[in-house]
């Protein structure tokens, strides 16, 4: 397995969308550096246990990305949990972070848990919505991804525009503010152009929704953005 700092690209399967046997296989042997588990509506212990099954039977690196408590699968590889920066609620933030670490504390020694700063950047996003965030300018995003290393010493800066392709000038600006911090960024990439003009900045790219809705250009974005 490489290290998270060499990793180019990552596909994000939402447990709460079909997806069939064969095109799993494809994702998980696509040369994608990890396969992760995530979603924000309707995650339930049975889809992602049974994703996390179906993903098992190939080498690849299974990732959680924990948004809800009911849903702490065990046996995946890593388990990536979000604090939401521009969210109003710090609930969001620390929390709910707060809380499942203490449900689960006799077992924080034996698994890998990475923090993620999130800053979710599309307001017609669910998560935007659930978590009541609000619209950082520009200022503030760099703010938010300083503070994600300076003051919170975050491995990952995740700039999410889940469902809407982003603005690849903020990326640019953002990867500028960084050093240590690696920056994920997700949302709306259907194809090979869109995959390569956000890895120019981000050091890792999240490819979800087009996975379902365009499943052979989702495809190529690894190839696009590997080596
Ligand atoms: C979603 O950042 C990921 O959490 C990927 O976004 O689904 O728009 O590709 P898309």
């Amino acid at each position: 397995m490489t290290k998270m700092n060499e990793w180019n690209h990552i596909f994000k399967l939402d447990p709460a969308k079909e997806i069939s046997n064969e095109q799993l296989k494809i994702l998980c042997e696509s040369g994608t550096d990890a396969i992760m588990v995530g979603g924000t509506d309707n995650v339930t212990w049975e889809a992602v246990d049974d994703l996390l099954y179906r993903i098992s039977k190939y080498p690849v690196h299974r990732i959680l990305e924990v948004s809800t408590m009911d849903a702490v699968v065990p046996g995946f590889d890593d388990y990536f949990i979000p604090m939401v920066f521009n969210s109003t609620e710090k609930k969001w933030f620390m929390d709910m972070q707060h809380q499942g670490m203490k449900k689960y504390l006799e077992f924080l020694d034996h698994v890998d848990l990475t923090f993620e700063g999130y800053c979710i950047l599309n307001e017609e996003a669910k998560a935007f919505q659930y978590t009541n965030s609000v619209l950082p300018d520009v200022e503030d995003t760099l703010v938010y991804a300083y503070m994600a290393e300076h003051v919170f010493h975050l491995p990952i800066f995740y700039l999410e525009y889940s469902g809407k392709y982003g603005e690849p000038n903020l990326v640019r600006d953002v990867k500028r503010k960084l050093n240590q911090t690696l920056l994920f960024y997700g949302g709306g990439i259907q194809n090979s152009l869109q995959a390569k003009e956000m890895k120019q900045y981000a050091d890792v790219i999240i490819v979800g929704n087009s996975i379902y809705t365009d499943f052979d250009k989702a495809l190529e974005t690894v190839q696009a953005v590997s080596g």
